[in-house]
């Protein structure tokens, strides 16, 4: 969480500073927990976690390098998309990351379908795959669709919906008329939970729970955090939409600051050894950005213009 936290600030002062970052940026400021939660417990190497534009932590929880972060923003020809997407569309489909198509839906079926992949060749063992999804991406027709094929084939697919309260400028209840957008899993026949997003160890052990049922064998499981997004929708929007009231509520409190909060409570963490995770995050920043700056962009001359999946990344779920 704290990783991801410095990455995204450092990210989004480069943006501002103007001329180094090419297009958005979009940060998951507020909802580090439960991208973490989940992303920690997955399995590279086994399972699959498609992370949409607010997974950094989970991403890198998960094992994605943050090499291939600061190489996909700032455009350089080593990064996993070799310099050619921008932001936060880019994936390692062979080791489970696959690459983000867009953040409203799409990512529910391309995961159940390398799981229905996997099961069709023999291979799926006790894997399971992993969608994040956005409160406004659950009334897209692409994940109602997703959603049910993985419930009527009983793919073991965590669906991990963060709702934080807004699609861009849209607030829940212009967005939905059911009570909790768990309801939506009950209509499919997939086994639900709520969970506050903004609780590190709730959101931890609400997704073990689900990861469990899901590598049992008893099929899609979706989990619904509530918190609220930390900033705009993208760094050029200041969300001034979003009334005082609620950022100032429960639901406008940093989960960084409540699980180092947690921590020290518990007596897992001293103060010193926060602020030294800190130092170290911030180096370890410092270093991919430092390398990332001195490598080459991609030359449209010389630039094979197939796509991913037929370099070095070919996709083993072909
Ligand atoms: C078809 C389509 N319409 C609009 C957009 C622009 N867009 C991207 S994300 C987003 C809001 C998504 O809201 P939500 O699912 O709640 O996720 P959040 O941004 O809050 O994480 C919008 C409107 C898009 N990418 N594709
Ligand atoms: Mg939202």
């Amino acid at each position: 969480m704290t990783a991801a936290r410095v990455l995204e600030e450092k990210l989004a002062s480069l943006y501002r500073a103007g001329g180094r970052i090419v297009g958005g940026v979009y940060l998951g400021k507020g909802q580090e927990a439960f991208s973490v939660a989940l992303g920690l417990q997955l399995s590279k190497g086994r399972d699959i976690f498609a992370g949409l534009i607010r997974d950094q932590a989970g991403k890198l929880a998960f094992g994605e390098p943050m090499l291939d972060a600061t190489r996909t923003y700032l455009g350089s020809a080593l990064g996993p998309m070799r310099g050619r997407d921008g932001n936060i569309h880019r994936g390692r489909p062979k080791e489970g990351l696959p690459a983000m198509i867009s953040h409203l839906g799409s990512m529910v079926s391309v995961v159940a379908g390398m799981l229905m992949s996997r099961r069709l060749q023999g291979r799926l063992g006790d894997a399971v795959g992993a969608s994040a999804i956005g409160d406004g991406g659950t009334s897209t027709g692409a994940f109602h669709e997703g959603l049910n094929l993985a419930a009527v084939e009983k793919l073991p697919l965590i669906i991990a919906v963060a709702n934080n309260q807004y699609a861009y400028s849209t607030p829940n209840n212009r967005q939905f008329a059911c009570a909790n957008l768990v309801d939506r899993a009950k209509g499919y026949g997939v086994e639900g939970y709520e969970v506050d997003g903004k609780d590190l160890l709730a959101c931890l052990q609400v997704f073990q729970h689900a990861i469990s049922r899901a590598r049992a064998g008893h099929g899609p499981q979706m989990v619904v955090g509530s918190l609220l997004r930390l900033g705009g929708h993208g760094e050029h929007d200041d969300a001034s939409y979003i009334p005082d009231t609620i950022k100032h509520s429960e639901h406008g409190r940093d989960c960084l600051q409540l699980a180092e909060e947690c921590a020290l409570e518990r007596g897992w963490a001293t103060v010193t050894e926060l602020a030294a995770l800190r130092e170290s995050s911030q180096k370890e920043v410092d270093r991919a950005l430092a390398q990332t700056s001195r490598e080459p962009s991609p030359d449209p001359y010389k630039e094979s213009w197939r796509a991913l999946a037929t370099s070095a990344l070919v996709d083993e779920e072909k």
